[in-house]
């Protein structure tokens, strides 16, 4: 049960809907600690690094376009496995085949509208954190519910 850290993102549509707090409220009840948080509008340069791995791909023009169509709400969470944990609490990629219960699931309809990222791994969550906040952004603190959630 590793201690880990993961960037995510409020997307376009969430801060559309009005649902950030809903949506960061999820990541809360999970128990994992928000330790960095900040509301951004994503620059064209900082959504292509953002999203490099899907260079060359047919929707990533799309993608940027979307991402930096209005602000997001950028993030860092930490906690017990806290990588694959907010992937699961996210849903799958596309909301169509997302499981109720998950914000994808819950919320969300299509691929192209998908409320929240989430890294996907220890080497892209450390690239995306590094991207979006400086280290002393980042804040070590302790909740007393820390120990009935990971205890
Ligand atoms: N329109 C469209 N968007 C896609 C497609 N695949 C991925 N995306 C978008 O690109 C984002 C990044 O893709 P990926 O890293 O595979 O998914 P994620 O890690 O679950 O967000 C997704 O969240 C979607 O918003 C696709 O086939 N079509
Ligand atoms: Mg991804």
């Amino acid at each position: 049960m590793g201690l880990e850290r993961t960037l995510i993102i409020v997307k376009p549509d969430a801060v559309q809907r009005g649902l950030i707090g809903e949506v960061l409220a999820r990541l809360e009840r999970r128990g994992l600690k928000l330790v960095a948080l900040k509301m951004m509008q994503m620059s064209r340069e900082l959504a292509e690094a953002h999203y490099a791995v899907h260079r060359g791909k047919p929707f990533f023009e799309d993608l940027v376009n979307f991402i930096t169509s209005c602000p997001v709400v950028v993030g860092v969470v930490e906690g017990p496995n806290a990588i694959a944990v907010t992937r699961k609490t996210m849903g799958e990629t596309d909301p169509a085949k997302s499981e109720a219960g998950s914000i994808r699931g819950d919320l969300g309809l299509t691929i192209g509208q998908n409320l929240i990222h989430g890294s996907d791994s220890p080497e892209s969550a450390a690239y995306e954190i590094g991207l979006f906040f400086r280290q002393e952004e980042i804040l070590s603190y302790e909740r007393a519910i820390d120990r009935w959630v990971a205890g």
